[in-house]
């Protein structure tokens, strides 16, 4: 077994040792870090399946969530800063309803690693605050975050709540998150919209460009 499947394992496991060994080891024998986000992510979505066969408790997608979080403390400073000037302005949040951030935290990562500013509203965040934030922050793009089926109709009323408020044409809408399909984003009608955070970099790269993504 590769060290690749093992932290699959590990995190499967809830073996929080290992696990923070393989992604210390991996690290040092150069795998890159979002190629480590990405495999911890595998084993987070067995997790989910496992909460929703039965076989997990919510207090093991906590604990599941929590050696996540513990590897991302030990990938972040391995994150390449690539530009040193700034490459946009964005606020980002996870929408109401819904209290999911990991997703959301390392599209922060990268995006900070690509020159972006960040402004995080953090989580359950009210349509509301999304338009008071853009009023004072005046983003290029605003992203959201949902991981719950529900959530994707606060997503929708976000964005609706962002035209009502006349701020529609000011910024560029990503949404991101792991019921983010066609079918979501025909329904919520963003500019943009994934479920990886490195492709979501290139789309806002894109965005800035005007280019369509
Ligand atoms: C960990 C976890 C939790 C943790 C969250 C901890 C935290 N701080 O985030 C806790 C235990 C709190 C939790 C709670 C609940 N959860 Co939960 N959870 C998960 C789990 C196992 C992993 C999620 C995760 O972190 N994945 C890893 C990250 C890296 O992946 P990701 O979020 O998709 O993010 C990637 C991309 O989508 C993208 N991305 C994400 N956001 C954004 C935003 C932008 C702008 C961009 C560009 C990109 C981007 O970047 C990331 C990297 O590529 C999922 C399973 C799953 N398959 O999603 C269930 C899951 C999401 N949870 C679920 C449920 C049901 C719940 C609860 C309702 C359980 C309950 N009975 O209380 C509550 C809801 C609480 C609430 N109101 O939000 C269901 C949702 C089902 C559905 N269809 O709605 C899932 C799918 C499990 C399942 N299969 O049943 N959960």
């Amino acid at each position: 077994m590769t060290s690749h499947d093992k932290i699959v394992e590990a995190i499967i496991e809830l073996d929080e040792l290992v696990a923070l060994e393989l992604a210390e080891g991996m690290l040092k024998s150069g795998t890159e870090p979002v190629e480590i986000l990405e495999k911890c992510r595998e084993g987070m979505s067995i997790v989910g399946e496992k909460f929703e066969s039965g076989d997990f408790f919510l207090s093991e997608m906590i604990m599941a969530a929590e050696i996540f979080n513990q590897i991302m403390n030990i990938v972040r400073p391995h994150l390449k800063i690539t530009i040193s000037e700034s490459s946009g302005k964005i606020v980002i949040g996870t929408v109401e309803g819904d209290v999911h951030d990991i997703g959301k935290n390392i599209a922060i990562a990268l995006l900070e690693a690509e020159g972006f500013d960040i402004i995080d509203l953090g989580v359950d965040v009210p349509p509301a605050t999304f338009v008071d934030a853009i009023k004072e922050h005046e983003p290029d793009i605003v992203g959201m975050s949902s991981l719950l089926t529900v959530a994707l109709e606060t997503t929708r009323q976000t964005i609706e709540a962002i035209t009502k408020a006349g701020l529609r044409d000011q910024v560029k809408i990503i949404i991101g998150g792991g019921r983010i399909d066609a079918h979501a984003t025909d329904y919520i009608k963003p500019d943009a919209s994934t479920d990886n955070a490195a492709h979501g970099v290139r789309m806002c790269i894109g965005l800035m460009k005007g280019e369509a993504v």
